[in-house]
C-alpha cells in the first residue's frame, strides 16, 4: 500500500510541465517557467524513486536557475522527499531532456539540503500534497540575505502547483518568491513508462 503510493506519487510527478496560461494571464506577475523532473535512468541506491529537476525561463531552457536531485522514499502512509543540490550544476544544464547523460551523474556530485526535506501525504483520491519540513532550516541565502524557505505544493496526474517563498530569519519578511499566489503548472509531456521501466529493472524484472 505505502509502496503503490509512492509510485502513484512519483510517476505523477515526473514529466515536462509549463505555466503558459498563467504567464499570458498575468505577466507581471508571472513569468513563463518549464519545470521538467525526469527520472535518473540508474537509481543512486536501491532506497526510493530518484529524479532529477530543472527550473528554467522558458526564454532559456537550457541555462535552469535551479536544478535538484530528489530522492522520494516512503515511511509508512508519509511520503519523504531529501533534497540535494549538485555541486557542479552546469556540467548537467539540460539534461532533463537529454536523460542518457544522467548515466554520468553519482552520488559525489551530490550535497544533502539540510532542513529541506519535503514531507508529502495524499490530499485525495486525485492529488497529493507537500510542504517543507517544519523548523526554518531550509535556508536559501539570496539578495544579500539569509533566508529561510517555505515551499508547499501539490501534484495530480496532470498538474503541479508549488509556492516557493524565502523569508527573513529575523523579521519574518518575504525576501523573495511570488507575491501573486502559487505557479500552475500544467503537464506537457510524462515520463511515467519510462520511470515504470526503470523501476521493473530495479526489482529484477
Ligand atoms: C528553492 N525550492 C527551493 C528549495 C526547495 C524547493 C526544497 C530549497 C533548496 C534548494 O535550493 O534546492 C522546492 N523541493 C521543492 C519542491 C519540491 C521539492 C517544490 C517538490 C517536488 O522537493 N520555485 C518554484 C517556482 C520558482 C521557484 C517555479 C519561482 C519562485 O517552484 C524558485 N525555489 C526557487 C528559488 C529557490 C528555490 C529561486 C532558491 C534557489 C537558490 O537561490 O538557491
Amino acid at each position: 500500500m505505502a509502496e503503490s503510493n509512492l509510485i502513484t506519487f512519483a510517476s505523477w510527478l515526473v514529466g515536462d510541465y509549463s505555466n503558459w496560461e498563467q504567464a499570458i494571464a498575468n505577466p507581471p506577475f508571472f513569468a513563463h517557467v518549464r519545470v521538467c523532473v525526469r527520472p535518473l535512468p540508474v537509481p543512486l541506491s536501491p532506497e526510493g524513486i530518484w529524479l532529477y529537476v530543472e527550473q528554467a525561463y522558458d526564454y532559456e531552457i537550457n541555462r535552469p536557475y535551479r536544478t535538484a536531485v530528489l530522492q522520494v522514499l516512503s515511511e509508512g502512509d508519509q511520503i519523504t522527499i531529501v533534497n540535494y543540490k549538485l555541486i557542479n550544476p552546469e556540467t548537467y544544464f539540460g539534461c532533463a531532456r537529454q536523460p542518457d547523460r544522467l548515466h554520468n551523474l553519482s552520488i559525489n556530485d551530490l550535497e544533502r539540503q539540510c532542513g529541506c526535506n519535503m514531507l508529502v501525504s495524499a490530499k485525495d483520491s486525485h492529488s497529493f500534497q507537500g510542504i517543507v519540513e517544519a523548523g526554518k532550516q531550509c535556508r536559501v541565502h539570496r539578495k544579500g540575505k539569509e533566508t529561510y524557505l517555505h515551499s508547499e505544493f501539490e501534484v495530480g496526474e496532470n498538474f503541479f502547483r508549488s509556492l516557493d517563498q524565502g523569508y527573513d530569519l529575523e523579521t519574518n519578511e518575504r525576501v523573495w518568491g511570488a507575491i501573486a499566489g502559487a505557479f500552475e503548472f500544467h503537464k506537457k509531456a510524462s515520463f511515467r513508462d519510462e520511470l515504470l521501466q526503470i523501476i521493473n529493472r530495479g526489482s529484477g524484472h
